[in-house]
């Protein structure tokens, strides 16, 4: 029987960062599906540790590049010193978003405990985005299109700098996994910066299988491994409840084997869950969806393999 695991729930109920309101909601939808209680049945044990909070919403126009930089810099402040409490408490964090700009301060957070504990860290990003925009190649000023670029130190200031430490991760640690709209800057960007990408044409020529094979590929006993899901990386089908649905993402399937493939390297450390936005789903269908494939990720389907 595997040990124990203790995981924290933490919400950060905002849409800050999103060009479409209602992420906000995501923390409670996840709740409402049933999360902590399909969690205890796989023998984890589940603290949830309630909401976050930080400014509203003010709903304006992108300054300089930026939409709504002062209110992305608070909640990322807030949910870097949340993450890394859990880490530092030797729980496993997992962030219910909230928009994806929030991944920043949950992977600052990460990459510092790592720092500090001598791991190695390895990233999987699975979304239909790159997320690697910066001010002037974003198309919209949504700082969630930014925060992989600013994790590895393109970006504002008061951004990159949460973790302490700039640039927070090297590019190399990152896997993303599912892409398949990239603006066309920061197509070029993410070409020239080398990052490693199994976007849904590798996936529809190789398989998820191989491309999880690759993706988690070279880690040891030694490796942090931070799972950052944005759940536009589901196909819409299937997943209709996000802010930017783009056609042709992995099928139910596919995701299903994506978890257990992490979930058999045994490596899965922490965990954020981004940009569900009840307001656009379908009877709550994206977030039991979301917490069917994090049962995945904690060994749901294992069974037939032990
Ligand atoms: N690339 C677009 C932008 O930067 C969309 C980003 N939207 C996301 N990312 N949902 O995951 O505005
Ligand atoms: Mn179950
Ligand atoms: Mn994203
Ligand atoms: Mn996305």
């Amino acid at each position: 029987m595997s040990p124990l695991r203790q995981v924290s729930l933490i919400g950060a109920p905002t849409d800050v960062g999103a060009g479409a309101r209602g992420a906000s909601m995501g923390p409670e939808a996840m709740r409402v599906a049933g999360l902590a209680e399909a969690l205890r049945s796989h023998e984890v044990e589940v603290l949830d540790r309630g909401n976050l909070s930080g400014p509203p919403n003010p709903w304006l126009a992108p300054d300089d590049g930026y939409r709504h930089l002062a209110e992305v810099t608070a909640w990322n402040r807030a949910v870097h010193d949340a993450v890394h409490a859990e880490l530092q408490g030797g729980r496993m964090p997992i962030l219910l978003g909230g928009d994806h700009c929030l991944g920043l301060g949950s992977i600052s957070a990460v990459a510092r405990h790592c720092r500090e504990t001598g791991k190695k860290l390895r990233i999987l990003w699975l979304d239909a985005h790159a997320d690697f925009n910066t001010s002037t190649l974003t198309p919209s000023g949504n700082i969630h299109g930014m925060p992989v670029a600013c994790l590895c130190g393109y970006g504002p200031k008061e951004l990159i700098e949460i973790g302490g430490h700039v640039p927070a991760i090297d590019p190399k640690w990152i896997r993303q996994i599912g892409i398949r709209s990239v603006d066309p800057g920061e197509k070029r960007f993410v070409h020239e910066v080398g990052l490693e990408v199994f976007d849904m044409r590798y996936i529809d020529e190789m398989g998820m299988r191989h491309a999880m094979e690759l993706a988690l590929a070279t880690m040891d006993a030694n490796t942090h491994l931070h799972v950052s899901f944005d759940v536009d990386f589901l196909d819409p089908d299937v997943a209709p409840g996000v802010g930017t649905t783009i056609p042709g993402g992995p099928t139910y399937r596919e995701a299903q084997l994506c978890m257990e493939m992490i979930a058999d390297t045994g490596r899965l450390a922490s965990l954020d869950v981004m940009e569900l936005n009840p307001a656009l789903d379908v009877r709550n269908k994206t977030a039991l969806v979301a917490v069917d494939l994090i049962e995945s990720l904690f060994g749901k389907s294992t069974l037939m393999r032990r």
